[in-house]
């Protein structure tokens, strides 16, 4: 369910959807860059088909059981223009979900998470839980899977601190294979 105005303008009863009706379930809220396979993720759990690339305005919602709890998932729209609600989408999150795409450098991926783990700290309330999923990894070989995530978790092990809410281990997935998917979720269910 896409929540924005026709405009591309988010209007404040668009978020009403995560207030005190919900209040008490559990909010999960998934980030990152446009295109890397949030909505994706989502549906590959949820058991959904997605007919081709449907970019996401603003942000979907979803009610999924992740550990036999009903839990508010909301899919965020990575476009840059979408980056100024972060905070809107992030409030009351109960785990934020940075998303990045693995087939690229690990690098890249790294200054990426790094990128949105700052908006998520930022953005976000000081309680979430703060978890990282790789994407796409059916596109590069296993061995490249391992040493990307081993080369990643290095990097945010070395450098500026990251504070122990964020789960600084990056969780590889393929929402096309599926490998990885319930593995996250259960993940998720962790922290919930
Ligand atoms: N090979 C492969 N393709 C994927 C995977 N996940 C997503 N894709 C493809 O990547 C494209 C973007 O996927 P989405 O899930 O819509 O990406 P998104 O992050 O929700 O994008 P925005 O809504 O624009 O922020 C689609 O063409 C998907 O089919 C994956 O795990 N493997
Ligand atoms: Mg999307």
């Amino acid at each position: 369910m896409a929540c924005c105005g026709g405009d591309g303008n988010l209007r404040e009863e668009d978020l009403s959807v995560g207030k005190p009706r919900m209040s008490g379930t559990p909010k999960i809220v998934l980030v990152g860059d446009y295109g890397i396979g949030k909505t994706s993720l989502v549906a590959k759990y949820s058991n959904r088909n997605l007919a081709g690339y449907a970019k996401t305005t603003c942000f979907d919602y979803s009610e999924e059981l992740i550990d036999e709890r009903k839990c508010q998932v909301w899919d965020t729209a990575g476009s840059e223009k979408y980056k100024s609600m972060m905070p809107m989408y992030l409030r009351n999150a109960t785990v934020v979900v940075i998303v990045a795409d693995i087939t690229r450098e690990s690098d890249c991926v790294h200054a990426n998470l790094r990128e949105w783990i700052n908006i998520a700290i930022k953005s976000g309330p000081d309680n979430a839980r703060i978890l990282l999923a790789g994407s796409k990894s059916d596109l590069i070989s296993i061995e490249d899977v391992k040493s990307r995530c081993d080369i990643v978790n290095d990097l945010l092990e070395s450098g500026e601190a990251i504070p122990e809410r964020v789960c600084a281990v990056l969780y590889p997935t393929s929402a096309v294979s599926g490998d990885g998917v319930s593995e996250l979720f259960a993940h998720i269910g962790e922290h919930i």
